[in-house]
């Protein structure tokens, strides 16, 4: 099982049979309330039955499209829509079929783009510590998850990391963003001044880390990001698997903090979890760095078999149509008050030593009991489970990230529950 205490969960294992709305069902016929928007992909609520119409509809019609010199009107028309919620000036898709098949694409294309611009020195890759780009061997290597890198190899060469922003003595509790830290930002600086500018190729962050317990960026962190990247010529990367599609009350985080990257990777939300699938936007520049030379060569020798399926596509559209419908790329921004406040209502409980909050995403964090990593958070995962409440562990924290239709009273019951469950705690 990925991700899985493998013989922990044959022995109790955790199944959901069903799934409407807000709410799972288990195999034995519980209600539970989807605080994780199952894997932070089910934005939109479960089970819409526009998108379900729409996959059985499309498989009828026409269930692949080789993709190799040949293609099928959907991933054009997906594109097309794409691109009006996206930033300004990153009006280009590439579709992969998932959240680490993005984020290598996008570090291929960022290596390419310098290449082709005469600059092949520029080959360095630079992450953050405890950044989650997913499990592929680019998405580790730029990672910054220790778990999911040490057992592998040498991953990458010519990769370096930043500093994580996460600082409790400065920033717990924080409200909004962390009013500490903006200066993490020059470590950039620094490893550009040690590797050389015309060796670095791209930064690759998330706009809020996400697997790594929800760390919100410092006030002005991803401004100077941008900056440093600008005066050295380095590209700067959004890993939007978790903060695109809404989750911050923005359609993406770039928005929603006013900073413009070069490339964007998203994938979950695209199609509201239904069907596998991903997206790299790339920014006209990058895109037309690429089409030059004869034109019946092959611009990026990059593909999947799977890239815009025409199955994933038609989910998409369709999630598109109910995100436009609903207004739900940005109605987390309406509840993000509330969320917060309800998330902050739990200081003060025992073993609680951080709160965070963002969007429509949150996370508590917990004192480590030593020699024991994890175990209180997933002590409280499981009993929230019981109890009819799914929350996520991410490290020594529970992390929260409702389907954006979440109402208040749910909000009210997903920190309700959580708070009861750890004023019980050993
Ligand atoms: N980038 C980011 C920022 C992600 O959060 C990926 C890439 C990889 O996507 P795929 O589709 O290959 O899984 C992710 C995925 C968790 C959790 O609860 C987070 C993810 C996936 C599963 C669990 O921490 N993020
Ligand atoms: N391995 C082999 C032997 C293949 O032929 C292919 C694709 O043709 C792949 C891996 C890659 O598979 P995908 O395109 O689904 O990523």
């Amino acid at each position: 099982m990925p991700f899985t205490a493998n013989r922990q969960f044959k022995a109790h294992p955790r199944l959901l049979t069903q799934a409407d709305g807000m709410y799972f069902k288990t195999a034995d016929g519980r209600r539970v309330l989807d605080g994780t928007a199952g894997l932070w992909c089910v934005n939109l609520g479960h089970s819409r039955e526009a998108i379900s119409l729409a996959v059985a509809r499309q498989i009828r019609e026409l269930d692949f499209a080789p993709t190799f010199q040949m293609g099928h009107p959907l991933p054009f028309e997906l594109a097309a829509r794409l691109i009006k919620h996206a930033p300004d000036g990153l009006n280009h898709v590439f579709f992969t079929n998932s959240g680490s098949e993005a984020v290598d694409t996008a570090l291929k294309i960022a290596l390419a783009y310098h290449q082709l611009r005469g600059e092949g020195a520029r080959t360095r890759l630079i992450g953050r510590e405890r950044a989650y780009h997913g499990v592929g061997f680019g998405g580790i290597s730029v990672g910054g998850m220790v778990n999911n890198r040490r057992l592998f190899g040498p991953l990458l060469t010519g990769v370096d990391h930043l500093r994580h922003t996460l600082d409790l003595e400065h920033n717990a509790y924080s409200r909004g963003l962390p009013a500490w830290g903006a200066h993490l930002a020059e470590d950039l600086e620094r490893l550009i001044a040690l590797h050389g500018a015309s060796t670095v190729a791209a930064v690759i962050v998330e706009p809020v880390q996400g697997s790594a317990g929800v760390i919100p960026p410092p006030q002005g962190y991803l401004q100077r990001l941008r900056e440093i990247c600008d005066r050295y010529g380095v590209l700067l990367i959004f890993d939007e698997v978790i903060t695109g599609f809404g989750r911050l009350g923005a359609p993406f985080g770039a928005q929603y903090f006013g900073v413009r990257p070069d490339l964007i990777t998203s994938a979950k939300g695209l199609t509201n979890g239904s069907i596998p699938m991903g997206a790299v936007y790339v920014s006209n520049t990058i895109h037309d760095v690429f089409m030059h030379g004869p034109e019946n060569v092959i611009e990026l020798f990059h593909g999947y078999t799977y890239s815009g399926h025409p199955v994933a596509c038609a989910a998409a559209l369709a999630a598109l149509d109910i995100y436009e419908q609903e207004n739900l790329l940005t109605r987390a921004s309406t509840l993000a008050k509330y969320w917060e406040d309800a998330a902050h209502a739990l200081k003060g409980l025992p073993h609680v030593i951080d709160i965070r909050a963002i969007g429509l995403v949150a996370a508590v964090e917990f004192a480590p009991v030593p020699d024991n990593p994890g175990k209180r958070a997933y002590e409280i995962f499981t009993r929230c489970f019981e109890r009819g409440v799914l929350v996520r562990q991410a490290g020594e924290a529970i992390a929260l990230s409702p389907p954006l239709i979440v109402n208040p009273q749910q909000i009210d019951t997903l920190f309700g529950t959580l708070a009861e469950i750890i004023h019980d705690l050993p």
